[in-house]
C-alpha cells in the first residue's frame, strides 16, 4: 500500500501527537501519585514494568489508531509493526525504574517515522511539564522556545550521559566510564534515554551515548538534537528499528570526541 504522507498530514499529525503525549502524561502523573496502584515486576534484569506502563501505552495507541487507521504503531510494551513506511514508535513510560522507585524523572516518548526517516518527535515530561518536539525541517523546541545543542568542543569541559542497560556488558559500559572520566568529563546516567537525549537537544548536556538501545527509547530525541543543530549515529541505518542499536548524539563541536571515546561510530 501506498502511505507517502503529506506535509500536512505530517503536520496534523504533529498536533495530534502534542495532545496525546500530554494526555499520557496526566496519566502517569496519576499513577506516579498513588504508589500502591504501580505493580511493579520485570521483564528482565534491572528492567521493571508496571501496570502504568501498559495502560498509558493502551491509550496512547488507542488514540493514534483512531485519528490515523492506516498507520502503523509499534510500543515498547505490546510490540507492533516494524514497517518503516508510517510507523508510530511508542515508550509509554521511558525512565520506568525511577517511575517505579518514586524518582521523578520519567517522560512518555512518541516518533513518527515516514518512508524510513524519523518526522516526528514529541517527549513528553510531566513532572516538570516539559513538551520537547521537533518536526523534520521544522526545528526542536521544548514549550514552544527553540532548542539548540551545546557548543562546547572541550572534553575536559563537557557533560555526558552515558547510559547503561543490561543488554551489554558490564566491562564494556565501565571501560566508556572510565575512558571518559580520564579524559576530564563528568558524567550521569539518569534512566531515561529519552530525556537524557532530549536533553542535548536543549543544550543541557554535551552528549548522550549508550551501546544498546531501543528505538523506542531514542528516536523521538534523535530528530530533536539533529534539527538543534547536532549530530546523531545513523541508528535507523544500523537495523535499530529491528533490533535496536547503539545510539550517540552530541552537539557537533564534540561529537567526534564522544564518538572517539565510547567507539560508537
Ligand atoms: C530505559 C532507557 C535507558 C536505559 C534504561 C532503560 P525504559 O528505558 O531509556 O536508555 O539506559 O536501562 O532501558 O526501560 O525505562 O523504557
Amino acid at each position: 500500500m501506498e502511505k507517502k504522507i503529506s506535509p500536512d498530514g505530517i503536520a496534523a499529525r504533529t498536533l495530534a501527537a502534542v495532545g496525546i503525549a500530554r494526555a499520557a502524561g496526566e496519566l502517569q502523573r496519576r499513577y506516579f501519585s498513588d504508589r500502591g496502584s504501580i505493580g511493579t515486576t520485570f521483564k528482565g534484569p534491572q528492567d521493571y514494568l508496571t501496570v502504568a506502563d501498559g495502560a498509558v501505552e493502551k491509550l496512547v495507541v488507542g488514540h493514534l489508531r483512531s485519528a490515523f487507521p492506516t498507520d502503523d504503531v509499534l510500543g515498547e510494551e505490546t510490540g507492533g509493526s516494524r514497517d518503516p513506511r508510517a510507523l508510530w514508535v511508542i515508550d509509554p513510560i521511558d525512565g520506568t525504574a525511577n517511575f517505579a522507585n518514586g524518582i521523578s524523572h520519567f517522560c512518555i516518548s512518541i516518533a513518527f517515522v515516514a518512508e524510513g526517516r524519523e518526522e516526528i518527535g514529541v517527549i513528553y515530561d510531566p513532572m516538570r511539564d516539559e513538551m520537547f518536539l521537533a518536526r523534520r525541517g521544522h526545528g526542536a523546541s521544548c514549550n514552544g522556545r527553540p532548542m539548540t545543542v551545546t557548543s562546547n568542543g572541550e572534553v575536559a569541559r563537557a557533560q555526558f550521559e552515558l547510559g547503561w542497560s543490561s543488554r551489554r556488558t558490564v566491562e564494556s559500559y565501565t571501560a566508556i566510564v572510565s575512558r571518559t572520566v580520564k579524559a576530564g568529563a563528568s558524567f550521569r546516567r539518569a534512566g531515561s534515554g529519552a530525556l537524557g537525549i532530549a536533553y542535548v537537544a536543549d543544550g543541557r548536556a554535551d552528549g548522550y551515548a549508550e551501546l544498546h538501545i531501543n528505538a523506542w527509547d531514542c528516536l523521538a530525541g534523535l530528530l530533536m538534537v539533529r534539527e538543534a543543530g547536532g549530530r546523531t549515529n545513523d541508528f535507523l541505518g544500523a537495523g535499530g528499528l529491528a533490533d535496536g542499536a547503539a545510539v550517540l548524539a552530541a552537539g557537533t563541536a564534540i561529537y567526534d570526541a564522544l564518538s572517539s571515546l565510547t567507539e560508537i561510530k
